[in-house]
């Protein structure tokens, strides 16, 4: 009985500052809708699906951001995607900012299955960005200021008939976060991405630039790790100045695009995800266990920055 998904990535338009939860989740909601429609199984939602993408703004103290973070999930704002997913069977996972009963703050990851219920939680690793305000930048990235790192590692977990993982945004550019979900078997893994279209520090990388960095991560992450990526954006003008990228994607395990988005708005990229051409490399290629050699790979958890060599 192949393993087959049909999954879609539910990019996002941008969610302006002053746009209620609500009209944001009936947007979400739409979408969800949607791919029901067209018989989906799981639907992706983006990185901090439920707010403006608020690390751009500056503030002192940093509990005046608390109002764009969850309390509960489910809560009020969203319990419509979750009475929906319940009564018509179909997943989703969903990226917000977490804000846990002890104060803590993370930007968080939520795997919801076919009966509506928490089957996984992920809290983003890699923050990037910076933690003060830093003029030099035509607009701030402030993660580091306003999240903790993830404290739950790289976890899977087998639902809806495969072994699946998510990360979010940043984590996409590590090969760590594919390698350690790899060596846990994984076959689908969801993230959400907010990039800027353009650096805050200028620089050379252009547009397109950005956007191959994009592609080639999520690509390599699957290729190497023989597994389903699905990237999902949220796209589009969140402010004046302020564009993030689309290019929302599905990719297979031989990390080919097999499909993306065309717009920079709502809109679901869909297909069917055969779970079981993950078996192929995994045996063969990316055969972990015949041919990686750790006894040479301690300088990955050894070392954070990098050391050359004396000149
Ligand atoms: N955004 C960006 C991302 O990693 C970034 C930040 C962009 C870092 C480009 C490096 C280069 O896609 C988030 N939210 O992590």
């Amino acid at each position: 009985m192949p393993r087959v998904l049909r999954i879609a990535a539910a990019q996002q338009g941008p969610n302006l500052e002053n746009d209620s939860r609500q009209v944001i989740v009936a947007r979400l909601l739409e979408m969800m809708k949607q791919a029901k429609a067209d018989n989906c199984d799981l639907v992706v939602f983006t990185e901090t699906a439920l707010t403006t993408f608020f690390p751009r703004f500056y503030a002192d103290d940093r509990a005046e951001m608390d109002p764009w973070f969850e309390r509960d999930m489910p809560n009020d704002a969203t319990r419509p995607l979750f009475d929906f997913a319940s009564e018509n069977k179909i997943g989703f996972s969903l990226g917000y900012a977490e804000l846990t009963p002890e104060g803590r703050h993370f930007n968080t990851q939520i795997l919801v299955d076919k009966d509506a219920k928490i089957v996984g939680k992920y809290r983003k690793v890699h923050l990037p960005g910076h933690a003060e305000y830093e003029d030099r930048r035509a607009f701030q990235h402030l993660e580091k200021r306003y999240f903790e790192p993830g404290d739950l590692g790289f976890p899977v977990w087998r639902t809806m008939g495969g072994v699946m993982g998510m990360c979010i945004c940043n984590d996409r550019r590590w090969p760590e976060t594919y390698r350690v979900m790899g060596l846990q078997g994984v076959e689908l893994v969801m993230l959400g991405y907010n990039t800027p279209s353009l650096n805050g520090l200028g620089g050379t990388d252009t547009p397109e630039i950005r956007m191959h960095h994009n592609h080639l991560s999520m690509q390599a992450g699957a290729y190497q790790n023989a597994t389903w990526v699905v990237g999902v954006a949220k796209a589009g003008e969140e402010a004046p100045g302020y564009h993030l990228m689309g290019g929302s994607c599905i990719v297979d395990p031989d990390g080919r695009i097999v499909a993306r988005a065309e717009t920079e708005d709502d809109e679901l990229v869909i297909h069917d995800c055969d779970l079981d051409t993950c078996k192929f490399l995994k045996q063969s290629t990316f055969d972990f266990a015949a041919h990686r050699r750790t006894e040479h790979y301690g300088p990955i958890v050894e070392q954070t920055g990098a050391t050359p060599p004396p000149e």
